[in-house]
C-alpha cells in the first residue's frame, strides 16, 4: 500500500444537506459507516451559511470538536491533514472519483443532454465551494446503487468492500453524507466521541461561571424563526418530522406527531417552564434552579420570561451575541434542559446530555 497511508482506504463526503443539526446527525452515521467498511474517515469541515453570502463557508472540523476522542472509536484524519500530507500519494488528481447513488442532473444540464451520466458533485452551493476548499476536482463519477448505508441490519459493509476494494478505490468521496437523517437509533451513542474543542469548553464554562447566578440552571431551546414556522406546517401530513423520533420513538412507540411538539404558544411555554422549575424544587430541594439560559435562533423571549419568573426568584439569560455552537455547548451542561423534539439542533444537545446522564425534556411532551 501507499506510504504512510491506511491500506484499508479512506472515506469522505460533503456535509451538503442542512445546517449544523442535520450535519451532526449525518456525521454520526458516516462515522459508523466508515467503521463498518474499515476505512479511515476523512473528517470534512462543517458547512456554514451566512446571510448575504452566496457561497458556503467551510469551517475545519476541529474548530468545534476534538479529533483525538474520535480515535477511540475509529481511525479518522482531518481533511486538511489528508489533503496536505497524503493526497498526492494516495489520491492523485487523476484518480478522484465522486460517488453518488445514481446520476444527478446538473443545474444547467438538460435531461436529454448527451453528456455522460455524472454525479455533478461540485454543481451549485454548497457542493462547489465545499470541494474547492481543498482544490478537489473529480475526473469521473461512480453510481453505487443499489448499495446503501444501513450497516446495522444487513451485511452491506461486505458488499461495499467487495465492489469497491481499497486497492482500486483508495478514497470513497461521497457527494452527500453516507448516512440517514435523522440519525439511526444505533448511532446516537456515538455522540460520546464528539467532544467540544478546548475553545468551546472554556467559553461555555466561563459564561456559566461569570454570567449565571450560582446554583443550578435550566437550559431551554426556543426554535421559533420563520423557517421553523414554515417547517411546522408539515406536522399535519407526517408520521415523523426531522428529529421527532427522539421523543416519539423511531416507530412512534410513544405517540404520533402533533403541532404543539413543533411550536408552543408563549403562554404554554411559560406554564411548562414554571411546572418544570416547581417539580425540580420538590424533587431536588438541594439543587434548586436559580436561572434559565435561553438559546434561540430568533426570539429569546427574555422580557416575557423574566417577568413571568422573577417572582420565583429566577433570572433569565442569553449570550450577548449569536453563537449557535456556544449555545449548544452551554445547553449541554445545564442541570436541566427543555428542547424542541422536532429540531435536530435540540437533538444534538439531548444526545450529549444522555452520554453524561443529564436529564432532558421536550416542549409540549408528553401531550397534554
Ligand atoms: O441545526 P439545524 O439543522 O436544526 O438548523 P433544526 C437550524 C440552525 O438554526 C442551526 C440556528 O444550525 C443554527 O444555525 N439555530 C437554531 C440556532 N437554534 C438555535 C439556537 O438556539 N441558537 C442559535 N444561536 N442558533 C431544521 C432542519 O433545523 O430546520 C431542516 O433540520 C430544515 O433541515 C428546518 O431546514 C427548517 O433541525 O432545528
Amino acid at each position: 500500500a501507499q506510504l504512510g497511508g491506511d491500506p484499508n482506504g479512506y472515506l469522505t463526503y460533503c456535509p451538503c444537506m442542512g445546517r449544523f443539526g442535520n450535519q451532526a446527525d449525518h456525521f454520526l452515521g458516516s462515522l459508523a459507516f466508515a467503521k463498518a467498511l474499515n476505512r479511515t474517515l476523512i473528517l470534512p469541515p462543517w458547512v456554514e451559511y451566512r446571510r448575504g453570502e452566496l457561497r458556503s463557508r467551510q469551517v475545519p472540523f476541529n474548530t468545534y470538536f476534538e479529533v483525538e476522542p474520535l480515535k477511540e472509536y475509529h481511525r479518522v484524519i482531518t481533511m486538511a491533514d489528508f489533503m496536505w500530507h497524503l493526497a498526492d500519494d494516495i489520491w492523485p488528481e487523476s484518480e478522484r472519483v465522486s460517488f453518488c447513488y445514481k446520476e444527478r442532473y446538473s443545474l444547467k444540464q438538460e435531461k436529454n443532454d448527451p453528456d455522460k451520466p455524472n454525479c455533478h458533485a461540485k454543481d451549485g452551493n454548497p457542493f462547489g465551494p465545499f470541494w474547492d476548499t481543498f482544490h478537489i476536482d473529480f475526473v469521473r463519477s461512480e453510481f453505487y446503487a443499489p448499495l446503501h448505508f444501513d450497516v446495522h441490519h444487513s451485511n452491506e459493509a461486505a458488499k461495499w468492500q467487495a465492489k469497491y476494494p481499497a486497492e482500486s478505490y483508495p478514497v470513497l468521496a461521497f457527494t452527500g453524507a453516507p448516512a440517514s437523517f435523522p440519525v439511526q437509533l444505533e448511532n446516537c451513542k456515538l455522540q460520546r466521541y464528539l467532544q467540544w474543542s478546548q475553545r468551546y469548553r472554556d467559553a461555555s464554562k466561563d459564561f456559566i461561571r461569570e454570567q449565571l447566578p450560582r446554583g443550578a440552571f435550566l437550559g431551554i431551546h426556543l426554535r421559533n424563526g420563520i423557517d421553523w414556522v414554515r417547517a411546522c406546517e408539515h406536522v399535519k401530513d407526517s408520521q415523523h418530522l426531522f428529529a421527532s423520533p427522539q421523543c416519539l420513538g423511531y416507530k412512534n412507540e410513544r405517540g404520533a406527531l402533533y403541532p404543539e411538539l413543533c411550536m408552543l404558544s408563549k403562554e404554554a411555554i411559560i406554564r411548562q417552564l414554571k411546572r418544570t422549575i416547581k417539580n425540580v424544587r420538590q424533587t431536588q430541594p438541594d439543587n434548586e434552579i436559580k436561572s434559565v439560559f435561553v438559546a434561540s435562533d430568533s426570539n429569546h423571549m427574555i422580557g416575557e420570561l423574566n417577568t413571568a419568573l422573577s417572582r420565583m426568584g429566577i433570572s433569565v439569560h442569553k449570550l450577548p451575541e449569536d453563537d449557535p455552537y456556544l449555545d449548544l455547548a452551554i445547553l449541554g451542561q445545564s442541570n436541566h434542559f427543555i428542547g424542541n423534539c422536532i429540531s435536530s439542533y435540540s437533538a444534538f444537545v439531548k444526545r450529549e446530555r444522555d452520554v453524561h446522564g443529564f436529564p432532558s425534556y421536550f416542549w409540549g411532551f408528553p401531550k397534554e
